[in-house]
């Protein structure tokens, strides 16, 4: 069996940056022309009022300041509310694959290596641009990479389900190198008009590049064993699918985009994930409090302090537990890679560390590496 290592790792940041007071201040403006349009419906008591937002409520129940995103005037226009994105010909490269180029170019930089020398691409994100053809082909085709590639979705645990299915091929030898990639354009279908979750999530890409041990130039991390799990639940769905013409709706659906149950999934993920990370370190007789580091998936800063505690025993120290949620608010699939990505200096030789993420499915997995 071939060891993997982990040789490099790419964050695209997208140009706008929206803060919780813009973001606050556009959808009250929303608000008041909502309940002012619906002024005759909501007294008679046929539609419900829209409360107002608040930066406030924002910071304090989930620890986001600000978020990125491709597009910010569309999003923070009170009378439209969603993002602006020309459609693309189908000879221009897709958003995604845009995204990827600059997350995988970065990536295969640190590692020294060059795009031809990968032989597979997975595109792991919780949402895909179109249906076909497969997103990693494209960004397979604008980078000049080898071999194949595939989409996946596992929602938030996208980066971390790719990351097995990758050092699984490169351990049983049909690939030697890959590229895990997260473009996650959460904008494009994230509700901005629903207050309790219009704060949560921004836009990004991330790349991890994977190597067989024998074929790396500069290795960073082994890894030394991956876990996934899932568990079907409906607090986090997302109705928008193919068969929506067949249903004949074609309307603006609350469903067709992100809803979630937040409190329930609050509960219900926690003991999830804690009772996961427990197991996989039994698993691989590994004592938890040995971790030097958790790259935790970025959804809310609470869920983090718990896990942190939880899986150390204690409150972790700064710097063992790092969040980037302030800055880059919910990325899905990749915040535990940026976060992985932006903090993983100065752990020395042998130091163990845990990357996992969890979200819609349910879904949880974990990534166990030890610094080279
Ligand atoms: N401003 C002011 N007040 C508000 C706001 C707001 N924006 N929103 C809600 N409130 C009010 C509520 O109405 C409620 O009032 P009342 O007590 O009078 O009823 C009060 O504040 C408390 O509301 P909540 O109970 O909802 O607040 P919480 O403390 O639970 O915080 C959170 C809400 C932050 C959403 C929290 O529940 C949470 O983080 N839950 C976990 C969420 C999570 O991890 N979800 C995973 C989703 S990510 C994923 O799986 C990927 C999916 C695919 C990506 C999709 C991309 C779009």
């Amino acid at each position: 069996m071939q060891q993997v290592v982990i040789s490099g790792t790419g964050v695209f940041t997208p140009p706008y940056a929206i803060s919780n007071d813009e973001l606050v201040a556009s959808f009250n403006a929303y608000v008041e022309l909502y309940n002012a349009e619906n002024a005759d419906a909501i007294a008679a008591g046929t539609v419900e009022a829209k409360a107002p937002s608040s930066s406030a409520f924002i910071t304090a129940a989930s620890g986001i300041e600000t978020r990125y995103v491709m597009d910010k005037e569309g999003i923070l226009d009170p009378t439209r509310m969603c993002p602006r994105y020309a459609p693309r010909a189908d000879d221009v490269p897709s958003m995604m694959a845009e995204m990827a180029l600059d997350a995988a170019t970065k990536a295969l930089d640190m590692a020294g290596v060059e795009a031809a020398d990968i032989d597979l691409i997975i595109c792991a994100a919780s949402n895909m641009e179109r249906a076909y053809p497969a997103i990693g082909v494209e960004i397979q085709q604008v980078l000049g990479a080898g071999g194949f590639a595939f989409d996946m979705n596992v929602a938030c645990s996208s980066a971390t389900f790719g990351i097995q299915a990758a050092s699984d091929m490169i351990r049983a030898g049909s690939v030697r190198r890959a590229l895990v990639i997260c473009p996650e354009i959460t904008s494009g279908h994230l509700e901005w008009r629903d207050r309790d979750c219009h704060f949560i999530f921004g836009d990004v890409a991330t790349a991890v590049v994977l190597e067989a041990a024998e074929a790396a130039q500069k290795p960073l991390f082994k890894l030394r064993s991956t876990r996934c799990a899932t568990q079907f639940s409906n607090n986090i769905r997302n109705n928008m699918g193919f068969l929506r013409r067949a249903h004949d709706q074609m309307d603006d659906r609350r469903d067709m985009q992100f809803m979630q149950n937040g409190r329930k999934v609050f509960k219900e993920v926690l003991p999830l994930v804690s009772h996961h990370i427990a197991q996989h370190m039994e698993e691989e007789g590994l004592d938890a409090t040995a971790l030097k580091r958790l790259w935790l998936h970025q959804a809310n800063k609470a869920m983090n302090d718990y896990i942190g505690k939880k899986v150390l025993g204690r409150v972790p120290e700064p710097g063992e537990q790092p969040n980037i949620l302030q800055d880059y608010a919910n990325t899905s699939s990749a915040g535990s890679i940026i976060a992985f990505a932006k903090h993983s200096d100065g752990m020395t030789a042998g130091d163990l560390g845990l990357i996992c993420s969890f979200g819609a499915g349910y879904s949880v997995g974990s990534v166990v590496v030890e610094k080279v």
